[in-house]
């Protein structure tokens, strides 16, 4: 019997599920990342980047039914050692126990950094001055059991990205902690490795000549620019509140287009306070204009959804129904898609307006 004659759909290319259903990978190790203190305003709060946010947006996709949820596998370090120095992978293996070791009381924060004026070409032996060596923000607290859920993070991104591989024509990473900001060396903006920067190289390993990585989430991802900055092998395009006046405030600019191979290989396009979604989806249409030019062979979107315009450290004007367009405008691309969780802190909006992301991108999937 020949059922694709019956049910067309169940036996075309691409298969029903492709159509309908996007996986999610998804670890509860996130819990592992779970520090108290994140130093903002000159105090000590209860640190924005929760676990509670990755509860809201599995419990969304659970009820909207985006589709099924899936553990990641473990994958080998040297993936991870194709973007990150070494030197600071074990910086990250260690600094808690030297940290704790040393007496400190309270979670570990870096409060020294080489300036301007100090431009000393030395790693510190002491965990104090590895601690600003290895950092490129001071908000963000390393405490027990961070590497862990760090690295289970990146295994989730990379095991989305192996769904990309075998044939999905998309994928969500349920990633937490996220990763945008953190570079081949520096951790900070609440990041520790760049998820997305790993599964893009991942792709290139697997077979891909060029990947685009767009970055929707309302902060530069500094981490993925300078990582990919003289690179012509990945497309980064990023639409962000202006450095001028949102962090990471040292990068982001629009006159950052690349270097050496990786010139015009590189988009920036900050928006002002207030944008709305009519001026963000422009720039999302510019932006995906220039990554048709680049034609690549997949699509690696850093997903944060600090854009919203409750978020309680950004400064956009989205709504939730906006969410649901945009992932129907980047679905126009037909291309492979890896969403990567990035930012996002309206915990009891954020669920809803991931899971709008996805499904307006799988509904309007071809
Ligand atoms: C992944 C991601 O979205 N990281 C963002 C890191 C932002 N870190 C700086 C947060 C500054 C918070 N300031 C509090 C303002 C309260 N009105
Ligand atoms: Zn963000």
């Amino acid at each position: 019997m020949d059922f694709g004659a019956i049910f067309p759909l169940l036996s075309a290319k691409g298969s029903l599920k492709s159509f309908f259903i996007m996986k999610t990978v998804y670890s509860p190790k996130h819990n592992l990342r779970n520090p108290k203190t994140e130093l903002a305003g000159g105090q000590l709060i209860t640190p924005f980047e929760s676990p509670q946010r990755a509860d809201y947006i599995l419990s969304a996709i659970q009820s909207q039914q985006l589709g099924p949820i899936i553990a990641p596998a473990q994958w080998p370090r040297s993936l991870v050692e194709s973007i990150h120095d070494i030197g600071y992978l074990s910086f990250l293996d260690t600094a808690w126990q030297r940290w704790t070791e040393a007496g400190n009381a309270g979670e570990a924060i870096p409060n020294i950094w080489q300036s301007r004026s100090m431009p000393s070409q030395r790693i510190p032996n002491h965990i104090d001055g590895q601690l600003g060596y290895y950092s490129l923000a001071g908000e963000t607290s390393i405490s027990e059991g961070t590497t862990e859920a760090a690295w289970a993070s990146t295994f989730v991104a990379l095991s989305a990205a192996d769904l990309i591989h075998q044939g999905e024509n998309s994928a969500f990473a349920l990633c937490r902690p996220p990763g945008h900001h953190a570079s081949k060396n520096q951790f900070g903006g609440y990041c520790f490795l760049n998820n997305a920067a790993i599964a893009a190289q991942k792709m290139l390993h697997d077979g891909a000549q060029k990947i685009a990585i767009l970055d929707v989430d309302f902060h530069h991802g500094n981490g993925t620019q300078d990582i990919f900055y003289q690179r012509n092998d990945v497309f980064y395009c990023s639409i962000h509140g202006d450095p001028m006046e949102a962090f990471p405030y040292f990068l982001g600019f629009s006159d950052e287009i690349g270097a050496g191979l990786g010139v015009d290989h590189n988009l920036n396009l900050p928006l002002q306070r207030g944008a709305t979604f009519h001026i963000w989806h422009q720039a999302l249409h510019h932006a995906l204009r220039q990554i048709c030019r680049f034609s690549p062979d997949a699509l690696v979107i850093s997903l944060g959804v600090d854009t919203f315009e409750n978020d309680p450290i950004s400064f956009f004007k989205l709504k939730s129904k906006d969410f649901t367009q945009m992932g129907k405008t980047i679905a126009s691309m037909n291309l492979p898609t890896l969403f990567i969780m990035e930012g996002g802190y309206a915990v009891e909006e954020i669920g809803t307006n991931t899971v709008n992301v996805l499904k307006g991108f799988k509904n309007e999937a071809a």
